[in-house]
């Protein structure tokens, strides 16, 4: 077993910290209070390749391995999860949605666009009334002619307001999980609208957003996938979507271990840095650890899908460690801060704010535990 980076996994990397450094770090507070990105970054990012990533390089991507894409998540959640969501969820979630369910066509249309990011992608499949019981949900696609008619409401939809396309999964049968179709719905559809939602504990520079429905219609050309098969899609593709969660989570850890060094080495107390008392070294131990721990689970998962082995559990299992470790290590930063980590000066605050939706989103801990648990004794929870 080799755990070294390729020279071209390293370069990424440096390239993708010193972007961050200088494009995003410096302005992650403002963002923040703004409740908005500069938009401006998205082209820039995709400049580097963040949107290619994983995308082959026929339809306009950069191709690249799950490593690498694990590396690039870890850098943007280190810098601001804002961005890696957008990010993931545009090129990751809908990007890999088309790229392994949809026809050439809805490749050749959306894919370029996607990975140049001169589009951007949401994926709309929690509902108010279904969260955990994804295969629940109610919104529903009936066929008229060659086209569908969508109804329905999604919630809590990263890039809501700024997609250009919602991957929109809609029941068109009532058989549970079975009966959901997924489309890909242009957001300037008559019937399609979106609404901002404002004051969220963390992601506040990401825009988030309620999705409505009223009789949008598209044609059958725009269903991505087999009708009924919409419920499998969205499954398979949120273990890659865990991946990159988790690998966010692993940049949160990093970030809040460097922040802590850095404070800890040069506050002051009784006469000597903070960073020499051992209560304070226990704390900065717990996230070295955690950064480790999390960052193997990551490459374990980003491994066997570059080898293409079934990855599933380990998605789980990686989103479950790093999300509960990210909460862990920020609020272990703040503690080694002490009241300078309360406030804004410091990062930890928007670390442990930013962090705490990632034991929510994309599988809560308790389904990740259950997913895990399900594969370990072949009994389901659920049914
Ligand atoms: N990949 C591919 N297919 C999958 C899959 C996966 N990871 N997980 C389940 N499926 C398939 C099953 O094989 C089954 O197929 P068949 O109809 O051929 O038997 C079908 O999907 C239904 O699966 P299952 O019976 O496991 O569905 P459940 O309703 O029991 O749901 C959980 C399983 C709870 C694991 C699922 O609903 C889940 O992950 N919920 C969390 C949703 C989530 O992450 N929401 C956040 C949205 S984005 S913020």
């Amino acid at each position: 077993m080799d755990l070294t980076l390729t020279e071209e996994q390293q370069a990424f990397r440096a390239l993708a910290r010193d972007f961050l450094e200088r494009e995003a770090v410096p302005h992650r507070m403002q963002w923040d209070h703004d409740e908005s990105v500069d938009l401006e970054i998205v082209p820039k990012m995709a400049e580097l390749g963040f949107f290619g990533l994983t995308i082959p390089e026929e339809y306009g991507g950069v191709g690249g391995d799950y490593v690498t894409y694990s590396l690039a998540m870890e850098e943007l959640g280190r810098a601001d999860s804002a961005l890696r969501g957008i990010v993931s969820v545009s090129s990751g979630l809908v990007g890999k949605s088309i790229l392994f369910h949809g026809t050439d066509a809805q490749k050749q249309e959306w894919l370029p666009q996607l990975a140049a990011a001169t589009r951007l992608g949401c994926f709309g499949l929690t509902e108010p009334g279904t969260g955990s019981d994804a295969g629940n949900l109610t919104s529903r696609a009936v066929r008229d002619g060659s086209d569908w008619v969508i109804d329905g409401q999604k919630l809590f939809i990263t890039n809501g307001t700024w997609a250009d396309v919602a991957l929109v999964f809609a029941r068109t049968s009532d058989d549970g999980p079975r009966g959901v179709t997924a489309f890909l719905v242009p957001t300037d559809s008559p019937g399609f609208t979106a609404r901002t939602i404002t004051g969220k504990l963390g992601l506040r520079g990401q825009a988030t957003a309620e999705l409505f429905l009223d009789g949008v219609r598209v044609p059958d050309a725009a269903r991505l996938g087999e009708v009924g098969q919409g419920f499998k899609i969205a499954m398979g593709t949120l273990d890659k979507g865990r991946l990159a969660v988790a690998s966010g989570c692993v940049g949160i850890v990093q970030g809040c271990l460097e922040a802590s060094v850095a404070y800890a080495t040069q506050r002051t107390q009784f006469g000597r840095p903070i960073a020499s008392f051992q209560l304070v070294q226990d704390l900065i131990a717990d996230m070295s650890v955690d950064a480790d721990a999390a960052r193997l689970l990551c490459w374990l998962c980003a491994d066997l899908v570059d080898r293409g082995e079934p990855y599933g559990t380990a998605a789980s299992k990686a989103k479950l460690f790093a999300s509960e470790a990210a909460v862990r290590a920020a609020n272990n930063a703040i503690q080694v801060h002490g009241g300078a980590g309360y406030v804004d000066d410091f990062p930890v605050a928007k670390y442990l704010r930013d962090a705490r939706v990632m034991t929510l989103y994309e599988g809560t801990s308790q389904i990740q535990k259950l997913i895990v648990g399900r594969a370990e004794t072949g009994v389901s929870a659920f049914t």
